[in-house]
């Protein structure tokens, strides 16, 4: 069995799995193993400056010669700058997340980029895909980061059966299993990013690694509710601050205290006063292996599953 879907087709790829875009995370060596490995690998730029994520797509151009996205994170302040050199970079995809790319969309299209929105709703998938996108991330609330209120469970089929353009499930993701679900729910691909956080190549600090590998389930917290835009991370000293200055309903504290706290987990390695963005699934990560292991695991595993399922319900 493959597992050949409208997404393996449009990205020319082998198996439908994407590795979610973390910023300060997903870097060139990760997204490309990921790329190699027959998936793709997506780079994320956060709040990067522009000439480091240059560096970085250049770098994944010297690592695969295999197609590899950009997430392009819309809150950025100088997403204009990033915008205009993904272009003049020829990156072969991006997704885009935290807002409406829709000033964006025409310059990608023309410069021939295959262009995947993140959406946490019905509404923004079906705008999405009247201005042209190619495909949509749904995710699901049970995923790290800044996330939407929707579950991927509810989330997936309504946006399979709003838009005529491929489905691409995220959230809560984490194995094979998880994989099978999403395409019983009529997603022709899955987006994980926690799973990739303790890839060998995942360049983010051993400390950060070796908290997501203790979670357990009850381990995430959503902070920042007060802020617009909530954020899944794992329990910390600073998720417990940012929680009272929810209470108190004090945003601009909030935003002031988590400026730079991402690079300070993934980079420095600050396992309290960092920002431990990951999602629900942390809890199903428990070890740390190769890119390409984590890939073909996810595919094998989805297919036994989807084969038992067949045998199951043939009975
Ligand atoms: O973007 C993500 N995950 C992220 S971005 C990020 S950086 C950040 N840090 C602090 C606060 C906010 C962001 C960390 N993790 N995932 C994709 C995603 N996009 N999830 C939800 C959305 C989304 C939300 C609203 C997409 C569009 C949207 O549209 C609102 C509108 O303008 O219509």
């Amino acid at each position: 069995m493959t597992l050949t879907t409208r997404i393996t087709t449009l990205l020319d790829i082998e198996h439908p799995v994407i590795q979610g875009g973390m910023a300060w995370t997903a870097t060139a060596e990760l997204s490309a193993a990921v790329s190699n490995a027959g998936g793709i690998g997506v780079i994320g730029a956060g709040h990067m400056p522009t000439d480091l994520l240059r560096e970085q797509i250049q770098l994944a151009k010297e690592l695969t010669d295999r197609p590899f996205g950009i997430n392009l994170m819309l809150l950025t302040p100088h997403i204009d700058d990033i915008v205009a050199m993904v272009l003049e970079e020829h990156v072969p995809m991006v997704t885009t997340g935290a807002g409406n790319p829709a000033k964006y969309m025409g310059p990608l299209k023309d410069a021939g980029i295959i262009v995947i929105p993140i959406v946490p709703s019905v509404a923004l998938a079906k705008r999405m895909e009247s201005i042209g996108a190619d495909a949509i991330i749904g995710e699901g609330m049970e995923a790290g980061g800044h996330i939407g209120e929707l579950t991927t469970m509810v989330l997936t089929p309504q946006l399979v059966d709003a838009v005529d353009i491929p489905v691409i499930a995220a959230g809560g993701i984490a194995d094979g299993r998880g994989a099978a679900a999403a395409f019983a729910l009529g997603a022709e691909g899955v987006q994980l990013g926690t799973r990739f956080m303790c890839a060998e190549e995942c360049t983010i600090h051993p400390a950060v690694k070796g908290q997501v590998l203790k979670a357990r389930d009850r381990d995430t917290i959503v902070t920042g509710r007060s802020t617009g835009h909530p954020v899944r991370v794992l329990k910390n000293k600073l998720a417990r601050q940012i929680m009272e200055l929810d209470r108190d309903n004090r945003p601009a504290d909030i935003e002031a205290l988590g400026a730079g706290k991402l690079a300070q987990a993934m980079r420095q390695g600050d396992i309290e006063m960092g920002s431990l963005m990951a999602g629900q699934s942390a809890a199903m990560v428990s070890c740390i292996e190769p890119a390409a292991s984590i890939v073909e695991g996810i595919v094998g595993e989805a297919e036994e599953t989807l084969r038992r399922l067949g045998a199951w319900a043939g009975q």
